[in-house]
């Protein structure tokens, strides 16, 4: 039987900007401003009972992304486990606020009964932190090390941005700005270009399902303008470390279009038009992370 996944609400009281967040992948399903506008894209048919990943929101994906072979689930294993409440750490204050949840992968793999090849001396302490405030929110995910031998990793956001119908905004397509002379790693047609001086458009009407990576000698941390329709665009910034040195911020760029999404049950009735996933994160020129050392990412979205 799943344990349960009661969700946690939490208002922050001086603006009215409220937040939730289940303990199940400690899953920020959403963010509304004080006005009540709605930041992320939660799937209708989301499965909410910790049987399965939930579909929106802002799933983690740790110590992997994607799925480059089957030593572990897609994206890793923090969206689809359950994380504890660090004591004492919801807060609501004049700033404002925010609660931390943690997990201890080596009990996530033992449960498992080593169905996964990973390396058992893999012990990681991850914790993850939200705060909201009146314009938006910031998530913060810290990596520990507990082990002794080091392990390399890749970390990221999988943010679903709410879009009300990508081509009902007056013919609006979704732009992102702040790629601009990122390497793009295609995956839907198999191309890498380096992109030019403009935003990444995103059409309703094709999959999308792009990597960007920063050039060798571009900025570390990645700072995108997300036009996302009338009265709703967002700035993200992200930047993260390893052990204190910082560490380039790569992109994910997805909207899987109507077969894909069809295709899964927790996504359905053309709910893509409503949707797309802007994901920072570090995924190349990682360094590994030592035993008893640190990382952590960061990325803050505001309403502009
Ligand atoms: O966002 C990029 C991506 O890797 C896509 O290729 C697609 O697989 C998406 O993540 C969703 O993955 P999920 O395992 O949540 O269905």
């Amino acid at each position: 039987m799943a344990a349960a996944n009661s969700p946690i609400h939490l208002k922050h009281t001086k603006s009215g900007a409220r937040c939730t967040i289940y303990p199940y992948g400690a899953h920020l399903t959403s963010y509304q401003t004080p006005s009540g506008k709605e930041l992320l894209f939660l799937s209708r048919d989301a499965i909410l009972d910790g049987s399965k990943a939930i579909r929106g929101g802002i799933p983690l994906c740790f110590p992997q992304f994607g799925q480059p072979d089957k030593r572990m689930p897609q994206h890793g294993f923090l969206r689809n486990n359950y994380w504890s409440v660090v004591e004492g750490s919801m807060f609501d204050d004049e700033e404002g606020a925010g609660i931390s949840l943690e997990l201890e992968l080596k009990d996530a793999l033992n449960a498992r009964g080593g169905k996964w090849d990973v390396d058992t001396k893999f012990n990681a302490k991850c914790t993850y932190t939200v705060k909201i405030g009146e314009n938006g929110f910031t998530t913060t995910i810290v990596m520990e090390n507990l082990g002794e031998t080091s392990w390399e990793f890749q970390v990221l956001l999988h943010n679903y941005f709410l879009v009300h119908n990508h081509m009902a905004l007056n013919g609006e397509m979704c732009h992102v700005h702040g790629f601009e002379g990122y390497a793009v790693d295609d995956k839907i047609s198999g191309t890498n270009y380096i992109h030019g001086s403009d935003p990444v458009t995103i059409p309703e009407n094709i999959i999308i399902d792009r990597v960007y990576s920063p050039p060798k000698d571009g900025a570390i941390d990645l700072h995108l303008t997300i036009a996302a329709g009338p009265s709703n665009n967002l700035s993200l910034s992200a930047s993260g470390e390893v052990d204190g040195v910082k560490v380039p911020v790569s992109g994910v760029v997805w909207n899987p279009h109507k077969e894909n999404a069809l295709a899964m049950a927790d996504f359905g009735d053309d709910q893509y038009h409503d949707m797309i996933c802007v994901e920072p994160g570090m995924l190349s020129d990682v360094p590994p992370l030592d035993g008893g050392k640190k990382a952590s990412f960061t990325q803050v979205v505001i309403c502009l």
